[in-house]
Formats: C-alpha cells, structure tokens, sequence
C-alpha cells in the first residue's frame, strides 16, 4: 500500500511537509504559524496556482484532536490529490483555479506524538497547568465561542477542559492569529475530526439557528448526497449542536463568528465500529469520501457571491 494508505507518525508528517514543498516550489509554499506548547512547528502549506486578484481562500485544520489519526491522514491525502490532479481533474482544477487553499496537517503536534509513544486515546494538547497534575486542554473548546458555557469543563483532568481562558493555548492562539489576519480573503472554514460521519456546522455553542442557516444546511445536504451517491455511505448532518450535542469554545463557530460565513466540521468514518482506531486498510475510503465533502462545499462557495 502507498505513503496515503497508512498513517504516519509527526517526523514523517514533518517531513512530507518539506519533500512537499520542495517538490512543488512554484505552488506550496509553507507557512509558520506558530509552535505548540512543546515547541514543535504548526507548519500550514498554501496551495496557489495563480496570482488572480480579490481569489478566495479556504482553511482546512486536520488532527485538532490527538487520536482521531484518520484527520491528519486526510489532510495529507487531500494535498496530494490536489497537486496530482490540477489540470486532470475538472473540478479540482476550478477549485484550485478560483481558491486558495491553506491545509494544517497535524494542529495539535504534541497531542498526536504521544498517541504514537505513550497513550493512542490520546485527545487534548500537552499543556501543562498550575496547581494539577493533569495534562492538556481541548483546543476545541479553548475559542473565544460561548467560551466554557455548558458542554465543556472547568476541570484539567476533563477530556473537555477548556483552558485558563479564551485562546490560553499556543495551537488555539496561532490558528486564531492566522484566520483574523486573513479574513477577509477566507471564505471557508473547514475543521477535520473524526468519528461519526456527519457533516456539521454552525451553531454547536447554542441552540439557535446561524443567520445563513439554510445556506449551511444546503451545502451540507449536497455534500452528504454526493458521499451517498459516489461512495454509497452515509453521513448525518445538521448544525452542530442538535446533530451531536451543546459544545462551546469550538473553532467553528469561532471561524464563523469571525466573519467566515461558511464553517464546517467534518467528522469522518466511521461510525463507531473501530472509531478512533480506524484501520489503515480503511484509510482510503474515507478520505475519498471526505474529499468529495470538501469539493462539494468548495464549489459551491466558489459560485456564491
Ligand atoms: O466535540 C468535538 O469537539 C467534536 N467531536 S469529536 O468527537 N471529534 O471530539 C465536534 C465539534 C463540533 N463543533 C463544535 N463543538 N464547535
Ligand atoms: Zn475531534
């Protein structure tokens, strides 16, 4: 099987990074924005073919949480299926013509090198905090949405610790850094976990529908309906907080408070079989499922005003 059917531990990733940038030096360009709490590098390629004026932007974050290793393997996968078939593949090749397209691979570094060495359950950052011997936040309740409300957790032994406060951590901090210095030009957020299968949006921190509700159930609906018809698999969807459950401080809703009026968050295969320990021969399958989700939304934002 190839380098995109198996998972890979971070100096592998790391390396990818750079042969990826290396070999496409006119397109990928790597871009530094930040460290994590044990200093590694938070690397984001840009993928640019063209120097158009005015062109929109997409974000795409994988491997917010450590042990959902289906996420960074996606977005690895989906670099290369775009540099591979630019020019090949019609669709791509207009998303790619019309879009700029910014990938994290692995947002919480840290989090993901200790489910290769110490524990695979692994699911917030590695921060250290005062006063406890627990480790970590989630950096998906650490945005400044609704921030600590109900659905995360004051406690640092909580798997849904929120943080001293909003943005405390150095991973949540420079994705943040990043989007509020380029928001004008994103008009995507795309946030990759895994498991569930289900294609979520706005609002996850309340109840309340987002203004442009029907545009994200829209979107969301013709991405479930091309996975089911080109894959025959099947994905719910909905806002986040109704589909799975009441969630603050995620980076969704942040991104889309921000301003960037189409925000999602993928969570992939499957549905609960093996969950978090997805096996590699399964790999494929769902990034070509994830891929069509992300075509599906790219598009249709490429066609909205
Ligand atoms: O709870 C989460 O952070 C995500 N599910 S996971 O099993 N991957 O941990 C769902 C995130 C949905 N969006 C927000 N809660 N903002
Ligand atoms: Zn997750």
């Amino acid at each position: 099987s190839t380098f995109y059917q198996k998972y890979h531990r971070l100096e592998d990733i790391y390396e990818w990074i750079n042969r990826t940038t290396h070999d496409n030096p006119s397109t990928v360009k790597a871009i530094l924005i930040g460290s994590s709490f044990e200093k590694q590098p938070l690397l984001a390629l840009k993928l640019s073919m063209n120097d158009r004026p005015d062109k929109k932007a997409m974000w795409m974050d994988c491997g917010i949480h450590a042990r959902e290793w289906i996420s960074p393997a996606f977005c690895l996968s989906f670099v290369q299926h775009s540099l591979s078939f630019y020019k090949q593949n019609q669709e791509i090749t207009h998303i790619l013509d019309n879009m700029d397209i910014y990938v994290l691979p692995v947002m919480n570094p840290d989090g993901y090198k200790h489910t290769w060495t110490e524990n695979r359950m692994w699911r917030k950052n590695r921060s250290h905090t005062k006063n406890t011997n627990c480790i970590g936040v989630d950096l998906n309740r650490n945005f400044d949405a609704n921030w600590c409300m109900e659905g995360a957790s004051r406690d640092p032994c909580s798997e849904t610790y929120c943080g001293r406060f909003p943005e405390s951590e150095p991973e949540s901090k420079a994705v943040a850094d990043f989007l509020r210095l380029h928001k004008d030009s994103i008009h995507l957020y795309i946030s990759i976990h895994s498991y569930s299968q289900m294609l979520l949006f706005p609002y996850s921190y309340t109840l309340e529908e987002a203004p442009n509700h029907s545009d994200l159930l829209e979107m969301a609906k013709g991405a479930a309906d091309n996975i089911k018809r080109y894959h025959r698999n099947h994905y719910v969807y909905g806002a986040g907080a109704k589909t799975i459950y009441l969630a603050p401080g995620g980076s969704d809703d942040w991104a889309y408070n921000l301003g960037i009026k189409y925000s999602f968050t993928f969570e992939l295969q499957d549905r609960g079989r093996y969950g978090f320990l997805l096996p590699p021969s399964h790999i494929h399958s769902a990034c070509s499922e994830a891929l069509t989700a992300v075509k599906t939304v790219a598009l249709m934002v490429i066609n909205k005003a």
